[in-house]
């Protein structure tokens, strides 16, 4: 189809997919950043790849029934969002959280089909989940929804096919209970979900791969304005897997963090969250319904209810957490107050207006789907260990990943810099559509 604008094909967009905000805001982010080079290239035009992206291969929606501890039946939906498969398998974590809906899935689909491309690795993008809340269930209730959660997926799903992986509320545990289920029903140990334990077929590093990944690509930012981390103060949302990881490495380098979150408040602890602090935060939300506001009362500091953390001043800012979690009123609060770093651990944090605000006032903003591909990047280096049965070492993948976020940065680099102000926006969405685009092509009319 001919479209006269950008504007033209985005209302398009919103009139096919009606209702679904978050994959609407995802789309014109990137549509943004790629219009030039697509309407510049006759062979991105005659081959539609506009058209073509937007639209997943296949979305499949399912019931998934399960029976509490007190024999109570409940039905909750279970998604998994197959977008884009042109340079491999479908790849991309299972979200566990009741604002589970089919626009946020294909969000984050979209999302990872350019995250998946810059890792350089072979994983194309999906991403699935539940309206499913694991706050206050108890073990066998977790157990029993992934079960029937997995006897569905797994007609789906395949090392070859789409390898999932954890998100919001999908962690070790469910991982463990997922696989059981599909090696029961198939009969067969194969690496089809990653974020396993080590013991049977983990990587070492993937559940510190996030927020290590974020800190690396922070690390690659700061050296483009020839500074580093050391003594910078960071203020850190959410208080899950990304945002524990973020905060570990940032100690580890010399930062000083001085907030974590939930979705009841934030905690500041003005003299800096330690290693033994942060040890105390990991075993406390091993228990999903644990609330950070154990740790003001545990290291006697303020907790702040019903608020995020970008009052705070600082120097750098790490979303952590979920989808529009900051504002356009928080990114003008951060900067006026100094913040010149805001790298995005989750996945599409700051709104549409917030990213604008950083990108007019010329601050060092790395997009989530840069600043994040850590955790999918390792699931890659998983994929290939599970395919070799030879596992790496602990250093090894270290070393893999800080050098892939250093690639990605420069990747951003290359396709993003203009008049010497790096966007990293734009960079990280051309590098990781050309990629996906050429071999779409490649592959013919599919
Ligand atoms: P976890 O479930 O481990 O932690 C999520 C954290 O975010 C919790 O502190 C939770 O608080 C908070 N949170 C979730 N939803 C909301 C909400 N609606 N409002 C306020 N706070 C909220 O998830 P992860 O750490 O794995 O994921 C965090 C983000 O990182 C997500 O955007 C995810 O997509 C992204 N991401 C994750 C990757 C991974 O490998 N795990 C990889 C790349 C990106 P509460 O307990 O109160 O709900
Ligand atoms: O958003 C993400 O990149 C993830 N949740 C991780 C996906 C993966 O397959 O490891």
């Amino acid at each position: 189809m001919n479209y006269k604008s950008k504007d033209d094909f985005l209302t398009n967009v919103k009139l096919k997919f009606p209702n679904e905000n978050e994959f609407h805001q995802a789309v014109e982010e990137v549509i943004n950043s790629i219009w030039d080079t697509v309407q510049g290239d006759e062979n991105y035009l005659n081959n539609n790849i506009l058209d073509r992206i937007v639209v997943p291969e296949r979305a499949i929606i399912f019931r998934v029934p399960w029976v509490d501890d007190n024999k109570k039946v409940h039905v909750n939906l279970g998604y998994r969002i197959q977008f884009n498969s042109a340079i491999g398998p479908y790849k991309g974590g299972l979200r566990f959280h009741p604002s589970v809906n089919l626009g946020i899935l294909k969000f984050l689909a979209f999302e990872q089909i350019f995250k998946n491309s810059l890792t350089g690795l072979s994983m194309g993008g999906g991403k699935g989940g539940s309206d499913f809340d694991p706050k206050g269930k108890s073990d066998n209730e977790i157990m029993k929804f992934c079960q029937s959660f997995m006897t569905e997926l797994s007609k789906h799903i395949g090392h070859n096919t789409d390898v999932p992986a954890g998100d919001i509320g999908v962690g070790g545990r469910e991982i463990g209970y997922m696989f059981g289920q599909y090696k029961r029903l198939r009969n067969e140990f194969t690496g089809v979900l990653t974020g396993k334990k080590t013991d049977w077929g983990g990587s070492l590093i993937r559940p510190e791969a996030t927020g290590y990944g974020t800190v690396y690509f922070v690390d690659e930012m700061l050296k483009t304005r020839k500074d580093n981390l050391s003594g910078k103060v960071v203020t850190i949302s959410g208080s899950g897997n990304v945002a524990q990881f973020a905060c570990e490495k940032l100690i580890q380098l010399g930062a000083k963090p001085v907030t974590l979150s939930d979705s009841s408040g934030y905690i500041y602890d003005s003299n800096g969250i330690t290693l033994e602090k942060l040890e105390f935060v990991k075993e406390l939300k091993e228990k999903r319904s644990a609330r950070i506001s154990e740790y003001a009362k545990k290291f006697n500091v303020e907790f702040i209810e019903g608020k995020t953390p970008w009052e705070v001043v600082c120097d750098i800012a790490l979303p952590c957490a979920t989808q529009n979690e900051l504002n356009v009123d928080d990114a003008k609060l951060l900067t006026k107050n100094g913040c010149f770093v805001v790298a995005e651990g989750a996945n599409m944090p700051s709104t549409t207006d917030a990213v604008h605000h950083f990108i007019n006032e010329k601050i060092l903003f790395g997009p989530g789907k840069a600043a994040n591909a850590g955790g999918v990047a390792v699931s890659g280096l998983e994929m290939s260990q599970n395919s070799t049965r030879m596992p790496l070492k602990s250093e090894e993948v270290d070393n893999l990943l800080k050098g892939i976020m250093e690639r990605i940065h420069s990747t951003c680099v290359t396709y993003g810099t203009k008049e010497d102000f790096i966007n990293y926006v734009d960079g990280a969405n051309i590098g990781g559509f050309v990629r996906v685009a050429d071999s779409m092509i490649d592959q013919g009319i599919v």
